[in-house]
């Protein structure tokens, strides 16, 4: 097998390619990068002719492209099965966190796009955005007095790493949250394969008026 490569957008800003990027970084599994500049409003992406929904991530693998962050993160769970936990009513709890990131919080994510790199506050969010970041803690509390953490099912697994781009967005955006949710986000951050993740962003020098000056 070839090695896989991972079609990723600026570290800073790509909230969609840093899941997988993490799931296959923390799983073990060996891949090359190539990063593209995410295109500004309206402007053609570089990776529209590689990826099937003209979207990152996308994964290169043996001849076929992979799109979506979710089906990247299961094929890196069969790849390493420890990604999921190992009991079956805690796997599907965390596949059903994993689908409820991917699928939901929509107010929030457009209310507080990832920007790594910026510190502003709360106050340009909306009260739907702001109910979605508090959806987000109760829910990360649930799950982590359930497992005991450190992580929100034990160990690291997909569902913490569809939930990193939301640590980082309660911290550009001083978001307000719970002691639990704080000792969560406090976790995260020195996770070494998101902390790389983060002193790459912090380097990167490209802006997108869309999200900086919004
Ligand atoms: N549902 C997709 C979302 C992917 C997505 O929207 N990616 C953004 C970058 S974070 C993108 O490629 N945008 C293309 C564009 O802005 O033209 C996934 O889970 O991978």
């Amino acid at each position: 097998m070839a090695k896989p490569r991972l079609h990723i957008g600026d570290k800073n800003y790509s909230s969609w390619s840093m899941r997988p990027w993490l799931a296959m970084r923390v799983g073990g599994i060996a891949f090359d990068e190539v990063l593209h500049a995410l295109p500004e409003m309206g402007g053609k992406p570089s990776f529209g002719a590689i990826s099937p929904n003209a979207r990152v991530p996308a994964l290169e693998l043996d001849g076929a492209v992979i799109a979506e962050s979710l089906a990247i993160c299961e094929w890196a769970a069969e790849q390493n099965p420890a990604l999921w936990p190992k009991g079956s009513t805690d796997r599907a709890l965390a596949r059903s966190a994993a689908s409820i990131m991917h699928s939901g919080f929509a107010n929030l994510r457009s209310d507080a796009p990832m920007n790594i790199r910026r510190r502003t506050d709360a106050g340009r969010m909306t009260p739907a955005g702001l109910d979605d970041a508090a959806k987000v803690d109760e829910l990360w509390s649930g799950w982590l007095k359930r497992s005991g953490g450190p992580y929100l099912f034990g160990d690291y697994s997909v569902a913490d790493a569809m939930y990193a781009p939301v640590v980082m967005r309660f911290i550009t955006y001083a978001i307000p949250r719970s002691p639990d949710a704080q000792d969560y986000i406090d976790q995260m951050l020195v996770e070494p394969n998101m902390a790389a993740w983060i002193a790459a962003a912090e380097k990167e020098t490209r802006q997108l008026p869309r999200s900086d000056i919004a």
